[in-house]
């Protein structure tokens, strides 16, 4: 049996093998693969976060952490986007400008395809005026903005005004997420709704559309 406090173990050491080796062995028995994202990755993922702040982690440490989950998350793709045919419509994404995290972003990703959504992805450092020019050009029901740093958080606030004042703003809903943002931050900033996770993030933007 495989024990998921293992997983964050191999997470928090930066183990990639033994965090891959170990998500194989879950899926393989059976668990499903939100419970080894709840159970193992993210919790390991936030002992990494708790290390780094106290001081006894620094970048590189981030860094293999963060390729651990990387590689393990490809593991859980085929399994947390399963849901059929996209029904629900077009959802747009990306991590703001100066940011360079896509964890969050990516399993928001894999749970809005299991839900039934087209998912255009932008990446991550993603500009204001990247994000209009996607919106303009393309049919898109929601926005998805994904900011982890205090510090570029106001870059989702930027993006949200750069739409407006290219118009665009009536033609998408705007969401935002991303550990450090709160329900409050996003209706401060003329978001449309904010989400804390993944299942919370194809939830609440079913509702959106009048979906759900
Ligand atoms: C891994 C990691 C990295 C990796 C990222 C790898 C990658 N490919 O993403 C690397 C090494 C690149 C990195 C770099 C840095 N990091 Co970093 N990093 C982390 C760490 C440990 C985990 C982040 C993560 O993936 N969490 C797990 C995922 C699942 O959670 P999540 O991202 O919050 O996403 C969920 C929700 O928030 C939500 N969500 C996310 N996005 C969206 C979007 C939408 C639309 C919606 C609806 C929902 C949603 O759903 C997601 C799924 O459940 C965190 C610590 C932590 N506790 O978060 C620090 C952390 C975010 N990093 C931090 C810092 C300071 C940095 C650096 C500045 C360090 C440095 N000195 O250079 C750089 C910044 C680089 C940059 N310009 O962006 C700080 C940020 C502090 C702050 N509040 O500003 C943290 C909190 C660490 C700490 N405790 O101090 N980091």
């Amino acid at each position: 049996m495989v024990n998921l406090e293992d997983l964050s173990q191999a997470v928090v050491k930066g183990d990639v093998e033994a965090a891959f080796a170990l998500t194989k062995a879950a899926l393989e028995a059976g668990l499903p693969a939100g419970e080894i994202l709840d159970r193992g990755l993210i919790p390991g993922l936030k002992e990494v976060g708790d290390l780094f702040e106290e001081g006894e982690y620094y970048l590189p440490e981030l860094i293999v952490s963060g390729d651990a989950v990387a590689q393990a998350l490809e593991l859980l793709e085929p399994a947390l986007r399963q849901g059929g045919e996209p029904h629900m419509g077009k959802y747009l994404i990306g991590t703001v400008q100066g940011d360079i995290h896509d964890l969050g972003k990516n399993i928001v990703i894999m749970m809005l395809k299991g839900n039934g959504w087209e998912v255009t992805d932008l990446g991550v450092d993603v500009s204001p005026e990247e994000f209009c020019a996607a919106v303009s050009e393309g049919d898109f029901q929601i926005v998805g903005l994904s900011s982890l740093l205090t510090m570029t958080m106001p870059n989702a606030a930027r993006t949200i005004e750069a739409l407006k004042k290219a118009g665009l703003r009536e033609k998408v809903k705007v969401m935002v997420g991303g550990a450090p943002t709160t329900p409050e931050w996003a209706a401060q900033i003329g978001a449309d709704a904010h989400a804390k996770d993944g299942p919370s993030a194809a939830r609440v933007a079913a509702e959106l559309v009048g979906k759900s």
